[in-house]
């Protein structure tokens, strides 16, 4: 008896050690994917994957100095021609200022200059959140969005910044009043970025003065990310499970609660749900254990060093030979409706079909504009959906809204794509 009881103590042990072991190892392949991407990458460097690179256990870190390098160059001139142009980019800001904390990088030599005027990255993001106020004062919704307006009480706090009162006032108030939308649905991503944001400031005593309001915001964004789990563990989606553990972490839950969504991240993760570099971004900490919260106590010090880039053959994608028809449906601002077909081979993106339905057809138009998401469908048939005017081109299939990008989603099957100006 006693052996048979030490015989599956043993094989218990060995089991939890396996978990263990191929834990550490999807770790360290999913933080080589992200590193794999800063080769990658076209556009300007993401400052969301340094961050995630940085709050991770396991470095290569000559690759992460050389990204910091280029978002000292590449991104901070970008940044700086936006500012230049009057542009609100209080989102992107506040990343850059988290990126340049995570690698303990001194930020008060960062300047920018705006009207012959040089004043520090911190300054700046001041500036903008001062503005996203007040366009809340006259318009009851930030310049950006909330989103932003989240990362931007993030940013400062994390770096020590009081955050003016008037400003985290607001974001108490649009929780209060529910004001987070993703299109017509509510805002995981917002709610679980509000948490970190309203925590922060919570921990750093910044708002002493109304602390109710604010823990009761607080125990609302707790509970509005643990109904939005699903029966299959994600939070929200699987795009937003990430985030909404990072801040449920940060708001001091313990990881038993949310254990099945962290299972559903692990096994989106290991399916390679999680390409894109900056989705991959916004779940590696989580995986983890940890928040964007945790850059405050970044020191830098004795950090790891062993992840290794073995070179990996190129996989070539042959066009399948099989055929699928897309049936694209484009509706206008004023509601017209126009109908085209392609055939596509199976597999491809949503944005290899439009490109292929525009050299097929002499009367379908469409441009992008870049992100860090990748590309961001804003014109159709010459019609801009613009996001000044709070439009943009909703997508979905077969009547349900797509959960990624024209550049992301794959085409498996015929199915009809409907491509709306909508208004948020
Ligand atoms: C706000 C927001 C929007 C707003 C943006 C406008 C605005 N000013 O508020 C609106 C409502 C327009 C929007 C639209 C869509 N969104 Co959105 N959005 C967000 C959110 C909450 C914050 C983005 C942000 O401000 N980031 C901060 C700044 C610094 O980063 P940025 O890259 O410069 O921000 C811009 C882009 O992110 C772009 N953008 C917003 N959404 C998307 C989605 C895709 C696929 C792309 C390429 C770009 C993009 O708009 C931002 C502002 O200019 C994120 C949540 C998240 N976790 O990131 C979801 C998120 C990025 N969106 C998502 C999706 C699916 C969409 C849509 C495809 C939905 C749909 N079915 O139509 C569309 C895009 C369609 C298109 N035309 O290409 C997913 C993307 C998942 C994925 N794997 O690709 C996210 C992660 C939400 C989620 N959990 O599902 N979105």
């Amino acid at each position: 008896m006693l052996y048979l009881l030490l015989i599956s103590l043993v094989a218990l042990a060995s089991g939890d050690c396996d978990t263990e072991s191929d834990n550490t190892e999807l770790l360290r392949s999913l933080n080589k994917n992200l590193l794999r991407s800063l080769d990658a990458q076209d556009g300007l460097p993401n400052p969301s994957v340094h961050l995630a690179l940085r709050l991770s256990n396991y470095h290569n870190l000559a690759k992460e100095s050389e990204h910091l390098n280029r978002l000292k160059n590449n991104l901070h001139s970008d940044i700086q021609n936006s500012l230049s142009n009057g542009q609100s980019v209080v989102g992107l800001v506040a990343l850059y200022t988290l990126a340049l904390k995570s690698s303990c990088y001194d930020l008060n030599t960062i300047t920018f200059t705006v009207g012959e005027k040089s004043q520090t990255l911190l300054t700046h993001l001041k500036l903008q959140m001062e503005q996203e106020k007040e366009h809340i004062v006259f318009s009851q919704r930030p310049l950006t969005n909330y989103y932003q307006y989240s990362l931007g009480v993030l940013a400062l706090c994390v770096n020590g910044i009081r955050v003016n009162n008037h400003v985290s006032n607001k974001l108490i108030k649009a929780v209060a009043h529910e004001h987070f939308q993703h299109g017509d649905a509510e805002s995981t991503d917002t709610y679980a970025m509000a948490g970190m944001a309203l925590q922060c400031v919570k921990d750093a005593g910044f708002h002493a003065l109304n602390a109710a309001e604010l823990d009761i915001a607080l125990s609302k964004i707790k509970q509005k990310l643990l109904a939005a789990q699903r029966t299959d563990g994600h939070i929200g989606n699987e795009f937003s499970t990430g985030l909404a553990i990072q801040a449920l972490l940060a708001m001091g839950s313990q990881v038993e609660e949310f254990a099945a969504s962290m299972e559903a991240l692990r096994t989106d993760a290991r399916s390679n749900k999680y390409h894109n570099p900056m989705a991959l971004s916004q779940i590696l900490p989580a995986l983890q254990q940890k928040s964007y919260l945790t850059v405050k106590g970044k020191d830098c010090l004795n950090e790891d060093d062993t992840l290794v880039l073995e070179p990996i053959d190129p996989v070539v994608v042959l066009p399948s030979e099989t055929k699928v028809a897309v049936t694209v449906e484009v509706v206008t601002s004023e509601s017209a409706a126009v109908v085209y077909t392609v055939d596509v081979p199976k597999g491809s993106s949503l944005l290899e079909a439009l490109d292929l339905l525009k050299g097929n057809n002499a009367h379908f138009t469409f441009e992008t504009e870049s992100s860090l998401w990748g590309p961001f469908l804003s014109v159709v048939n010459g019609e801009q959906a613009r996001q000044s005017d709070r439009r943009y081109w909703h997508l979905s299939s077969d009547g349900s809204a797509l959960t990624e990008g024209i550049r992301d989603f794959k085409i498996e099957a015929a199915q009809k794509i409907t491509i709306k100006n909508t208004s948020y």
